[in-house]
């Protein structure tokens, strides 16, 4: 069955609606930032860029890094984004554009976020690297999908309990990183931890400036759960949601994360751009090695 244009659009030149990308322009491995402006930053110490296109908060350029092909793409911010690049993505990989039928063989794309967050734990500072064991969605947006198979219902409800979780948002999901990705990249210079994945910057992540929470306890109570040793040490706003869709279609991914807050303390890093470097380039080493 063929997928209908209204469903999987595409631009005259027969590229995905909001990447405006071709299945020629992408590598297999990936590199997600947030800021358009942070493209640059990690493809200016590329061998070379074969390929440049942005449309609205969507940069693509691919090139190559000491010989490995290699992507990189801004989602902007939040888990909505994650949704259009996740499955614009997995659509130039997997389907025929021009007969718009799902391809026999299936693309495995290996996907990591390098992105910026805030620490939740008073012993993981800022200007450190954090890579998500998990992400726990806080948001809802995976809920539109069949989610039962990625999910740990113990966890979940173990956190919903500690929490007194309200029934009235969407039931948190927690879902692992790639175990393939992660053994790649982590090291002795990186923490580990869920990392909480939020729909907000403010309330959804307890910040008050003239809006009272639903739950002003809540961060508090996010940075006190424990489950087996499993503890939450960062918020963020698109980790969930790159995994849970990387889960769903069979692609693997990593979130490392550049603290640059910690909220149990209330600091903030002196120099957050040069963490965002120093990641950058820790990650593109770990990738080619
Ligand atoms: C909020 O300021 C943004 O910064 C963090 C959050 O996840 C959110 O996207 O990450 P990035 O720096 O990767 O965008």
């Amino acid at each position: 069955m063929s997928i209908k244009e209204s469903e999987l659009i595409l631009n005259p030149d027969g590229s995905v609606y909001h990447l405006n990308l071709r299945p020629e322009n992408i590598a297999t491995d990936i590199i997600f930032v947030g800021d358009q402006d942070r493209v640059d930053k990690i493809t200016k110490s590329f061998d070379s860029i074969e390929f440049t296109t942005q449309k609205r908060e969507f940069k693509t350029s691919t090139g190559s890094y000491k010989g490995k092909r290699l992507s990189v793409i801004s989602t902007g911010i939040g888990p909505d984004n994650i949704d259009i690049v996740l499955n614009e993505l997995d659509a130039l990989v997997n389907i025929d554009l021009q007969t718009r039928q799902i391809k026999k063989n299936l693309t495995v794309l290996n996907i990591v976020r390098i992105g910026t967050s805030g620490s939740l734990q008073k012993d993981i500072p800022v200007d450190s690297f954090l890579m998500s064991s998990h992400g726990l969605d806080l948001n809802g947006m995976l809920h539109s999908y069949q989610i039962e198979e990625i999910s740990n219902t113990e966890i979940e409800n173990a956190f919903v309990k500690h929490t007194n979780w309200s029934a009235k948002k969407s039931h948190p999901i927690l879902i692992s990183n790639s175990t393939e990705l992660e053994n790649k990249l982590k090291s002795d210079k990186t923490y580990s931890g869920i990392t909480a994945t939020a729909g907000g910057f403010y309330g959804p992540q307890g910040r008050v400036l003239r809006l009272g929470l639903q739950d002003k306890e809540l961060n508090n109570k996010i940075d006190s759960f424990n489950f087996k040793g499993n503890r939450i040490t960062n918020l963020e706003m698109e980790t969930s949601a790159i995994y849970g869709l990387s889960k769903l279609l069979g692609h693997n991914a990593v979130s490392m994360n550049a603290i640059i807050a910690n909220r149990a303390n209330g600091t903030f890093s002196k120099d957050y751009k040069q963490v965002v470097v120093d990641l950058i380039e820790y990650t593109l080493d770990k990738l080619v090695e």
